[in-house]
Formats: C-alpha cells, structure tokens, sequence
C-alpha cells in the first residue's frame, strides 16, 4: 500500500502531502493516524522551520470519509470527532507556522483542515465549503468554530447554513484564503512564502504565532501580557542578538533558532 502521508523537504520546510487519491484524500482513521505521525515526528525534528500541507490529485481533502461514517453509533461519532479535533489541534499547535496549500477541494473535514493551519493560499481552482448539512449532520473538526473565528460569524454562518461551495476567488473575499494563484504556481509560491519565514527568526516566528493563538482566545490584557513575556523571553536567545547585531552593521542576520 502506498503511504497515506508522504513527508519531503530541506532547507527547514517539509511538505506534507495527504496521499489517497482515489478517494479525493477523504480523511478515514489511518490518513489521521498518518497525520498525526507526521506532525509528531516534524515537531522533533529540530531544522524545521515551516511545514506546507497540501493533497495529492484534485482534492486537497474532499472531508471526512463518508463511507467510513454512514453507520456510526452517537458515542463512535463523537470519538471520531474528538480524534480528529485532536489531529487538528496539533497542527494549530505546531510549533512553527503550517502552510494549506489547497490545490482542490476542501470540503467539511478538509476545509476544517486547511482553518487549523496557519495560512491558506489556494489554486483558483480550488473549492472549499463546509456541506454536511448535505448530508444532515454539522461539522465535527471545528468547522462551527475556526471557521467563525477566522471568518466571522455571518460568513461562516452562510456556508454552515447553505453547505454551498465558495470558488477560489469567493474564499478569497471572504478571508479564507491570503492569496489564490494559478494552479502550477500553488506550490512555487508556497515555498517562497515558507523560505521567507525560515529566513527570519526561528523563535521569534513562533513566538508570534503562539502570541496570537493564545491572544485570540483570551481578552486584550492577557494577550498583551503574555506578548510582553514572549517579547522579554526573545532577548534570552542568540537570535535576538544575531539579529540586532546585523542590522547595526548592516548584513543580513545568520539565525541559529536558539
Ligand atoms: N468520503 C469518502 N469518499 C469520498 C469522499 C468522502 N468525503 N469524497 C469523495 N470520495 C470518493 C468518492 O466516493 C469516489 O469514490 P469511488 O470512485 O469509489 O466511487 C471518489 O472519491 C471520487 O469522487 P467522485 O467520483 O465523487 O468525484 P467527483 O469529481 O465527481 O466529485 C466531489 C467530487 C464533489 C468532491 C464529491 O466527491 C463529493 O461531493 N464528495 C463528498 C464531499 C463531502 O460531502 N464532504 C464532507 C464530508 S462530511 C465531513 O467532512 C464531516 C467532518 C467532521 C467529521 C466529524 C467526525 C464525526
């Protein structure tokens, strides 16, 4: 069998790549398993600095595998649930920033997917929505709360509501995307978006993204506080001197992540 998740890179980036095809990468227990695997084993791997997640074929991630689901009793719907907030959760938590490439569709499950991720930059090709309603169940992988989150209520509320499909050029609009490109310039761009991150600071760059997923989730003055504790932890590594040494002598920073 060939691998569900396939794993390349250098130079600080991996891409991650959800390997089923045939079945537009629909996400079953082993691609989560697979996932998982990956996350856990780059978040050890001390070069890297960026992760970009795409699918392989014509969906990024056509949901949760239906097939797999049809005949769930309520308590094996709820672990599935749960194991796959758990996935997502790792990705939201990596410690460095993660990348959608949506080179397709990303339905339910897999436009869930791509909002657990850092940053989303689709083909203008790609289709996204959240249709369970379609299918006469909600979202289970935190497509009623990140999509809100990121999109606001009322965007969220119409695809949740309706199931419709946005094109590239729509998510665009409605904030679920930064950026829609032609098909063959999906990757090119995402790995020069990533190459840009690497070449800052390591711990600064995810100090900022632990900064605002926390400070989003708490009120102004617990996100400030913990900003200026980040902020005083940078001045404890090298890149922090690094950093402020090349600007003074005028030379671009050589940054360890230490
Ligand atoms: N699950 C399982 N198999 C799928 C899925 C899926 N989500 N999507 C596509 N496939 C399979 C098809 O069954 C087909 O397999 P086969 O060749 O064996 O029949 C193969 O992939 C190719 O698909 P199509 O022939 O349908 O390709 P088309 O290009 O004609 O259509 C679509 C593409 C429009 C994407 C269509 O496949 C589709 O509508 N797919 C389902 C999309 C969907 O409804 N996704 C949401 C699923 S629900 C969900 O994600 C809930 C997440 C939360 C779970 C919480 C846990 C309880």
């Amino acid at each position: 069998m060939s691998q569900l998740v396939t794993v390349e890179g250098g130079d600080g980036i991996a891409v991650v790549t959800i390997n089923r095809p045939e079945a537009l990468n629909a996400l079953n227990d082993d691609v989560l398993a697979a996932l998982e695997e990956a996350f856990f084993s780059l978040g050890r791997d001390p070069s890297v600095r960026v992760v970009i997640l795409t699918g392989a074929g014509k969906a990024f991630v056509a949901g949760a595998d239906i097939k797999a689901m049809a005949a769930f009793s309520p308590l094996e719907a709820r672990a599935f649930a749960q194991r796959g907030q758990r996935v997502f959760s790792l990705i939201e938590d990596f410690p460095h920033p993660v990348i959608a490439a949506v080179n397709g569709f990303a339905l339910g499950g897999g436009c869930e997917l791509a909002l657990a991720c850092d940053l989303r930059i689709a083909a203008d090709t790609a289709k996204a929505g959240q249709p369970e309603v379609n299918l006469g169940v909600t979202p289970g992988w935190g497509g009623t709360q990140r999509l809100a989150r990121i999109l606001g209520r009322s965007a969220a509320k119409l695809l949740l509501f309706t199931g419709d499909l946005v094109t590239a050029e729509r998510g665009l609009a409605l904030g679920l995307y930064s950026e829609v490109v032609a098909p063959g310039q999906l990757l090119p761009r995402c790995l020069e978006l990533a190459r840009t991150i690497a070449s800052r600071g390591p711990v600064a760059v995810s100090y900022c993204k632990a900064a605002v997923n926390l400070g989003t989730e708490s009120t102004l003055g617990h996100g400030l506080s913990h900003e200026a504790e980040l902020f005083a932890q940078t001045f404890a590594t090298e890149d922090q001197k690094e950093g402020m040494r090349a600007f003074i002598e005028k030379r671009p920073a050589r940054f360890q992540g230490k």
